[in-house]
């Protein structure tokens, strides 16, 4: 029987500007790689299940192209005309829509993403990215510490300001709320926010370093916009946002508000996308599109902590958002970020000051190391459980091992029998 003709299959393709997607498919039973690729190009851009007589010639220039099929992983291109442009979730809703439901596909993974220079030159990216976040933390040569106040809710707010005081006195750089922290009975936003505003310029006087509060901002998206201005009207310098929980639409609202604030973006949920290793999203392209819109610091996982990851995959991260020339592998596209600047990463997730070698050994020191229980849970308290987080990357930077150098830092050592 002669082959069917794939119109969506055109294996010598060269892309120009257009949209590169790399998906891993696995066909369902009876169709091969080929025919479950052209159905997935076609569902993603102009076509349906069967021929349209409304479909006029000029659409067909749209199509996009299956240029490139490795066992399974399969390139598609998508002209940059088919999208908005700087409109995320239209872009999203193309590339990642349908497909993933299709019977066609037993399976199948966005394993990475391209933008070409046309949609790259529609976004502003990080305002602040690594060097504008050192520059204005004022911390030049080493990783910065940050921790997250636990217990992750219930906490009234003249304890959670306290404990984020005790952590900035201790020497972390950064506090941030936990991703589930809005504004609860029991902590209300705005209360919240100016007691641990006042505690952040208490530390900063007395310590003499930048400290910073990552304010949650998550909520309805008026709402969201509502209490960065607050965080901004009360002097703070940086929001958070629970990107994946708010919805991409908020992520670009937030951003393109402009505030003077820079953005840590938490990424839970992202499991639900990224775990399951055929099917879903990888976290690549969400790092991908987080940098596009403008995240200043992005949770990456940490590859030995309380959390699945591998430390190989973290790297690749890590270098997807903070390198200017993303260099192509078998599970990863070139990119050209153009003017975007790089994103500080940030290792969270089960850490504790044992794990600082590790992480700096295989992220580097453009890091942010985020502990939570790592801290609040030092058997001596928050206060000495950032002293010791601090030691920690001091050894570090000064290429001492933490058992040498808990010889003479004491909460170093005491820290490390704890969870040794
Ligand atoms: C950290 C914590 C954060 C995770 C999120 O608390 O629970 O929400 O870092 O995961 P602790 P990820 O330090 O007590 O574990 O960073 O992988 O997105
Ligand atoms: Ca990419």
């Amino acid at each position: 029987m002669p082959e069917k003709k794939l119109e969506f299959v055109e294996l010598n393709y060269k892309p120009k500007d257009d949209l590169i997607c790399l998906f891993r498919i696995e066909p369902a039973r009876g169709l091969s790689i080929k025919e479950a690729a052209n159905t997935v190009a076609l569902e993603s851009s102009i076509g349906t299940w069967t021929d349209v007589g409304t479909k006029k010639d000029y659409v067909n220039r749209l199509g996009a192209k299956v240029y490139s099929i490795n066992r399974n992983f399969v390139k598609i291109a998508y002209p940059s005309e088919l999208f908005e442009g700087n409109n995320v979730p239209n872009i999203l809703s193309s590339i990642a829509g349908n497909i993933f439901g299709m019977k066609s596909v037993k399976a199948i993974r966005l394993e990475d993403i391209s933008f070409p220079k046309s949609i790259i030159k529609k976004f502003s990216g990080p305002k602040f990215g690594v060097e504008g976040i050192r520059r204005f933390m004022k911390v030049k040569n080493r990783p910065l510490l940050g921790t997250i106040i636990k217990p992750k809710l219930g906490l009234i707010t003249k304890d959670h300001a306290k404990s984020a005081y005790e952590s900035w006195v201790g020497g972390c750089d950064f506090v941030k709320d936990d991703e589930n922290l809005a504004s609860q009975k029991f902590n209300v936003f705005e209360e919240r926010i100016s007691r641990t505003l006042e505690m952040a310029n208490k530390a900063e006087e007395e310590t003499g370093e930048k400290k910073a509060y990552l304010v949650n901002v998550t909520a309805e998206t008026k709402e969201m916009m509502k209490r960065a201005q607050i965080v901004e009207d009360l002097g703070g310098k940086y929001v958070m946002i629970d990107m994946l929980t708010a919805g991409w639409a908020a992520l670009q609202t937030l951003r393109e508000a402009d505030f003077k604030l820079a953005i840590h973006a938490h990424r839970a949920m992202h499991a639900a996308f990224d775990r399951n290793e055929k099917h879903g999203i990888n976290m690549m392209v969400i790092a991908d599109f987080a940098r596009l819109i403008g995240v200043d610091t992005l949770h990456i996982g940490t590859g030995i902590g309380k959390l699945e990851g591998n430390i190989k995959d973290i790297e690749e991260l890590e270098q997807e958002i903070e390198m200017k020339n993303v260099k192509a592998t078998k599970l990863r596209l070139t990119q050209n970020w153009e003017k975007i600047k790089p994103v500080l990463a940030v290792s969270s997730g089960g850490l504790h000051p044992g794990h600082v070698p590790f992480l700096i050994k295989h992220l580097g020191e453009d890091l942010v190391i985020q502990m939570g229980g790592g801290i609040h849970g030092n058997k001596l308290g928050t206060r000495f459980g950032a002293v010791a987080a601090r030691q920690a990357i001091d050894s570090v930077m000064k290429n001492i091992s933490l058992k040498e150098y808990a010889k003479t830092h004491g909460e170093l050592k005491s820290t490390l029998e704890q969870w040794e």
